[in-house]
């Protein structure tokens, strides 16, 4: 009795590491992970946080390298989703921005000035909307792990403070290639031109465009914008969350064991990128105070200020809202109410 009871054990336990072993086996020696920054900031950070602790958590089976500024998507970034459904990347920390080409419902954290806070933002990400919207995407072959944040996107020029639509006019703002972005700037009075990442960078340097969004943390200081430009002004025109991610394929692909063990490092990493990336815009004082010394003229705009703006914007708003289905944006809307008023 105790002999079966123990033959039974074994062979339990030898289908188990059997399994495990065959599952591993299919694995690739290699998981290409991409990113549209480099390795530093919050966001960069991140990639390589998660790849050290998968590969621990998995004892080496999975092997994830980050590709930093865009190297996996030949310059286009927003064929970043497409790439990953066509398993040409297994993995991202990509921007929503940039799959919002592809994933229209993705569009709402581009809809200007609809996030007012972070508390806002929370109770879309972690409620019904955020889940929905990784149900979306989960259907075009990618998984989400969880939400990690590029940040509000803060406005900087090369030639004067902006504090009201007339400042703008005439300013050739670099968007990303995701049409919302021409639509909002063009309704504030601005003249943008969409650009990939990779090549806005030089036409900072050449003064081709006079300025561009980006948040301060992740994108602004570490690539030190106050080189070319000098004017920033801090507002809620859109905020940019990052989606820590998964090809499907891939996923499946992965022993229940290690799916499980990816999934644990995935809510570390992600809820440390969100701090850290908070941290640089909701300090503020101490984030205005080192744009300051680098020698940048800052602009706050007051809620009232942002209103003139947001006016403005309301065309975009409508057109996208069709876009992006009423339903999803009114549901949204009642979880940035309940946020910033309780109610
Ligand atoms: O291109 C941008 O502006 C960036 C880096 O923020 C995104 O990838 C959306």
């Amino acid at each position: 009795m105790v002999r079966k009871g123990a033959l039974l054990f074994a062979m339990v336990i030898l289908a188990l590491f059997v399994s495990m072993e065959v599952g591993a086996a299919n694995y690739k020696p290699e998981y290409k992970m991409s990113i549209v920054v480099g390795p530093q900031g919050p966001w960069g950070e991140s990639a390589a946080r998660f790849a050290e602790g998968v590969k621990k958590a998995t004892d080496g089976r999975i092997n994830i390298k980050p590709y930093y500024s865009g190297q996996l998507f030949a310059g286009k970034q927003t064929n970043e989703f497409l790439l990953m459904k066509q398993g040409v990347i297994d993995f991202a920390v990509g921007s929503t921005i940039n799959w919002s080409t592809t994933v229209k419902e993705l569009n709402l954290f581009n809809l200007p000035f609809f996030f007012p806070d972070y508390k806002a933002l929370d109770a879309v990400e972690y409620g019904e909307v955020g889940k929905q919207l990784f149900k979306l995407i989960e259907e075009k072959g990618v998984v989400g792990l969880g939400w990690e944040e590029n940040g509000y996107r803060d406005l900087t020029n090369s030639k004067r403070a902006v504090k009201k639509p007339e400042d703008l006019e005439g300013l050739k703002i670099r968007v990303v290639g995701s049409p919302i972005f021409i639509d909002t700037y063009k309704a504030m009075g601005a003249n943008p031109v969409s650009m990939n990442w990779g090549e806005a960078l030089s036409a900072f340097q050449q003064g081709t465009v006079d300025g561009q969004e980006n948040p301060i943390v992740s994108v602004i200081i570490p690539n030190k914008l106050w080189q070319v430009n000098k004017y920033i002004t801090l507002w809620h025109n859109a905020i940019d969350p990052i989606i820590l991610s998964v090809s499907k394929e891939v996923w499946d692909s992965f022993t229940p064991e290690d799916r499980k063990a990816m999934g644990k490092v995935a809510e570390e990493v992600v809820s440390w990128q969100k701090k850290a990336s908070r941290e640089g815009q909701e300090g503020k004082m101490e984030v205005i105070n080192t744009l300051k010394k680098e020698g940048m003229d800052v602009t706050v705009l007051t809620p009232a200020q942002e209103n003139v703006f947001k006016e403005k914007t309301k065309s975009v708003y409508d057109k996208w809202t069709a876009e992006i289905g009423l339903d999803l944006v009114k549901t949204a809307e009642k979880d940035v109410q309940k946020a910033m008023t309780g109610k």
